[in-house]
């Protein structure tokens, strides 16, 4: 049986360029409680703007560069998870995901990373990914920039799984 707590980075990825659904719910489940996020309610958390974004992409080059705005995936978390955390999985509704932790999290006060609303001063759309994961930085082929955000799975792992 495939353990969900573990995970590994891909090393590559096809991108998909098409919304899997119209919906823009985001789940965010902790063990005992699940809170249903939306984008209007990270619209009324203190929002964060980075700009000079890049999506690099192996086969279609770089994209951008682009100015995210959104909530912190911090404060969603610091708001929304229950009980200890350590790491928390962002998973799309295309099934595409990525690890967070929360020591980067806390790390990253100048280039937040995101749950972007909003793209060059533009509200996304699902087209655009809305909800999209912003890692400003990440270089390795947009592996971390999770379009279609669905779920957010809180976890308390221990420091040693962290690759
Ligand atoms: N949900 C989801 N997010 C994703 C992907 C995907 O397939 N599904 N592909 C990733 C990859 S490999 C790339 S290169 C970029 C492409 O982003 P773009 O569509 O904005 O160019 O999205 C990333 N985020
Ligand atoms: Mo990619």
């Amino acid at each position: 049986m495939r353990n969900d707590q573990e995970w590994t980075p891909p090393s590559s990825h096809d991108p998909n360029p098409s919304p899997p659904t119209a919906d823009p719910t985001i789940r965010v489940t902790t063990s005992g409680k699940t809170t249903t996020v939306t984008p209007e309610t990270l619209r009324q958390l203190p929002q964060r703007a980075v700009d000079n974004c890049l999506i690099v992409s192996t086969e279609h080059g770089a994209s951008g560069p682009f100015t995210f705005a959104g909530a912190t995936l911090l404060v969603v978390l610091e708001r929304f998870a229950a009980g200890e955390w350590t790491v928390a999985d962002i998973i799309s509704a295309d099934g595409f995901r990525t690890r967070v932790w929360r020591d980067e999290l806390e790390a990253r006060t100048e280039r937040p990373i995101l749950l972007a609303l909003s793209i060059d001063g533009q509200p996304m759309g699902r087209e655009h990914g809305l909800v999209r994961l912003i890692v400003p930085g990440e270089e390795r082929d947009a592996l971390r920039q999770v379009k279609w955000v669905s779920e957010v799975r809180v976890l308390d792992q221990p420091a040693a799984s962290r690759p």
